[in-house]
């Protein structure tokens, strides 16, 4: 891999409750970044972060695992850390030496203990975080029902900054409230098409950019005094809320 300087490295950590899809999460942005040809199984053994002999016999995370891929000319070194409260020591570990850290949340068992210590041992350690909701092509997935979670639990510090689109009960696209763009998946490798935000989620939408942009604005003085002239203007969100998430080291997102 070429070298890089340091504004063009992160380190992330993946956390959360245990079997929430860390692992599965960490191979499918290395292969969506042309890292490895293939997606691994955790059940098969052969996934690039879980690789030693007691995490493929017992089909979970027991060490911390570092890779690494490039996107967008930016190095992102991935930190896969286990989710059972036996491996704690290594989220301890982990958490010192990333910038910033993902909450991976199942969109069909919602908040659990695990991906609550989570959030608490990223405030401790002052990292900055976002929930990613997974598992959202089961059937039975419930974004909504996470995100209320969330916001009951962390106010409005948690804001979503995308929206899944679903037809029949299947993940068919999502929104990019940053862009305020909508997209639909197709079937091209990582493909998908610009569409109109679907009318019976645009109402929602606008409600929850004005969520976002609190969220953001409360992460920065600068932003709290601007953030009345930025709800009106959406496609402006996206510098000033990723300023906002980057300024405020606890501010936290939903990514999906
Ligand atoms: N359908 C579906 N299954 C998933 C998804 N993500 C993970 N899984 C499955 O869920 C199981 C657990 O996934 P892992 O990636 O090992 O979860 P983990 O959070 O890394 O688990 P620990 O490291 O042991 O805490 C595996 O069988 C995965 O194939 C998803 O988005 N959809
Ligand atoms: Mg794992």
């Amino acid at each position: 891999m070429k070298d890089y300087v340091t504004k063009n490295i992160r380190n992330i950590g993946l956390v959360g409750h245990g079997g929430e899809g860390k692992t599965i999460l960490a191979e499918a942005m290395l292969y969506n970044a042309g890292q490895i040809d293939r997606m691994g199984k955790v059940e098969n053994g052969n996934t690039v972060t879980d690789f030693d002999s007691e995490e493929t016999s017992r089909g979970i995370s027991v060490s911390l695992a570092l890779a690494a891929f490039e996107w967008n000319n930016t190095k992102i070194n991935i930190i896969d850390m286990p989710g059972y409260f036996d491996m704690v020591g290594e989220v301890f570990s982990g958490l010192k030496v990333v910038d910033s850290a993902v909450i991976v949340i199942s969109a069909t068992s919602g908040l659990e203990v695990g991906a609550e210590k989570a959030w608490d041992y990223c405030e401790a350690n002052g990292v900055a975080k976002m929930f990613f909701i997974n598992q959202m092509d089961k059937e039975n997935a419930n974004f909504d029902k996470v995100l209320d979670q969330l916001t009951e639990k962390y106010g409005t510090s948690v804001a979503p900054i995308q929206l899944p689109i679903r037809e029949g009960g299947k993940l068919i696209g999502y929104v990019d409230m940053l862009k305020d763009q909508a997209y639909k998946f197709n079937d091209t490798k990582f493909g998908k098409e610009e569409i109109e935000i679907p009318d019976d989620i645009h109402p929602h939408v606008n409600e929850l950019e004005e969520i976002l942009m609190e969220s953001a604005a409360s992460a920065s003085e600068e932003l709290m005094e601007n953030t009345s002239k930025t709800v009106s203007c959406p496609k402006k969100i996206q510098s000033r809320s990723s300023h906002g998430y980057h300024r405020g080291k606890s501010g936290s997102c939903i990514l999906r």
